[in-house]
């Protein structure tokens, strides 16, 4: 090597050192060139006796998303975020606010006049008509009223409109809303129907969780062995409730899988079968055939099936009707759980349900989070929807 080479070579060897040293100086200080993988490093390998950050945060967020969470917005958070207050309880009336929209211009309008006339009725009508509780049940209200009107009984727009509050209510009295179990007569089984998409897999869900954190203990049957991902799709609502579950092959009898749930829930002595059921078209008869075998084979064994609930998607209407009509043919529905209420203008199925068909809502869906299903309360909903 000449003498430029060997020059050449204790200049690089100075500088390397130098550069080391900076970096040894910085970590001693506590500082690191880069705080995110310094903090990634800290998620994966907690030193001994040390937390690792991702244990001391609270999951707030749910299952699904958890894995989409990078270690780097974890430690964020809690390094950074303020203790934030539990956020107040969302009342009924907010979540009802697009149903309350229909209602709420027609009810401030009546209340702005100074007497009863025909545009009065009118506007009434039609707002209920929009809220889709079907013609017959809008007649059914309004008609009572008129008498009461023209008899004096009622003498003014503020009457008329707690009137109509009042008969809504009376409308959706009485009816048993309690959700069945006969511990007596074996495992109970809540069977859950309806067409496609309409929210029975996170109804199940969302039921599990209640029931769990009010003592019971519970199984999830994948009765949807169509899709391969709706199983899935309920094992992650098993994990979240603290649930069991039984699935069968993809493609399996679905009258076998709630068998096989059933026989392992009454060996285990679990309390409560929830079976989901793959969503069918209410007019496909074949279809509605394996429902009804479904409900047969489930009490096979020694289960008995103490409710079957049908979900209904509040914002397909009265094509809810015509969907319950039919699933109850099949299926001998106990129950209706009128799910997406939140982003409906559509409430009026609840009234066309229950006094056309006579069939209770037992619940209602108001979001997609877990605690998003609420038992239904015929006085809170008027309220929430009749109000300007
Ligand atoms: N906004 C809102 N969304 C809901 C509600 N209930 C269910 N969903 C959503 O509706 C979609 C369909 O829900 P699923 O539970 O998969 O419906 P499904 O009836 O099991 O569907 P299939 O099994 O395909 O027939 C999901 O995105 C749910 O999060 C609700 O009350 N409000
Ligand atoms: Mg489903």
């Amino acid at each position: 090597m000449d003498q430029n080479n060997w020059i050449y070579l204790v200049l690089i060897l100075l500088v390397l050192g130098f550069g080391v040293g900076v970096v040894v100086a910085g970590r001693r200080r506590g500082g690191s060139t880069n705080p995110a993988s310094a903090r990634q490093q800290a998620v994966a390998e907690p030193q001994q006796g040390q937390a690792p950050l991702a244990a001391a945060v609270e999951p707030s967020v749910e299952l699904d998303d958890a894995a989409d969470v990078t270690a780097d917005e974890i430690s964020d958070e809690s390094a950074e975020a303020e203790p934030v207050e539990p956020a107040a309880p969302t009342s009924m009336r907010d979540r009802l606010a697009r149903a309350r929209g229909a209602f709420s211009d027609a009810i401030g309008s009546v209340l702005g006049r100074s007497a009863i006339d025909d545009s009065v009725w009118e506007e009434l009508e039609d707002a209920l008509l929009i809220a889709d509780v079907g013609i017959g049940v809008a007649t059914s209200l309004l008609d009572p009223l008129r008498e009461r009107v023209d008899t004096g009984d009622i003498d003014g727009p503020d009457a008329l409109i707690a009137a109509l509050r009042e008969s809504m209510i009376t409308q959706l009295a009485g009816a048993n809303r309690e959700l069945a179990m006969r511990p007596d007569e074996g495992t109970s089984i809540w069977l859950f129907v309806g067409v496609n998409g309409v929210g029975k897999t996170t109804t199940i869900g969302k039921l599990a969780s209640r029931q769990v954190a009010s003592g019971s203990t519970v199984l999830l049957s994948a009765g949807d062995t169509f899709r391969a991902a709706a199983a899935d799709q309920l094992q992650t609502w098993a994990e979240r409730s603290g649930a069991e579950i039984v699935r069968g092959a993809d493609g399996a009898d679905p009258s076998s899988v709630v068998f096989d749930a059933v026989e392992r829930a009454s060996a285990k002595r679990i309390d409560l079968v929830l079976a989901d059921t793959a969503g069918r078209l209410h007019n496909k008869q074949n279809l509605m055939d394996e429902l009804s075998k479904v409900r047969r084979v489930a009490e096979k064994g020694s289960g008995v099936v103490t409710e079957t609930l049908l979900v209904i998607d509040a914002t397909t209407g009265q094509n809810g009707l015509a969907q319950a009509r039919e699933f109850a043919a099949a299926t001998g529905v106990t129950g209706v759980v009128v799910t997406k209420l939140d982003g409906s203008a559509k409430g009026g199925i609840v009234f066309a349900v229950e006094t056309e068909l006579g069939i209770p809502v037992k619940f209602v869906g108001v979001g997609e989070q877990v605690d998003d299903l609420v038992p239904f309360d015929p006085s809170e909903f008027v309220d929430a929807l009749v109000s300007n």
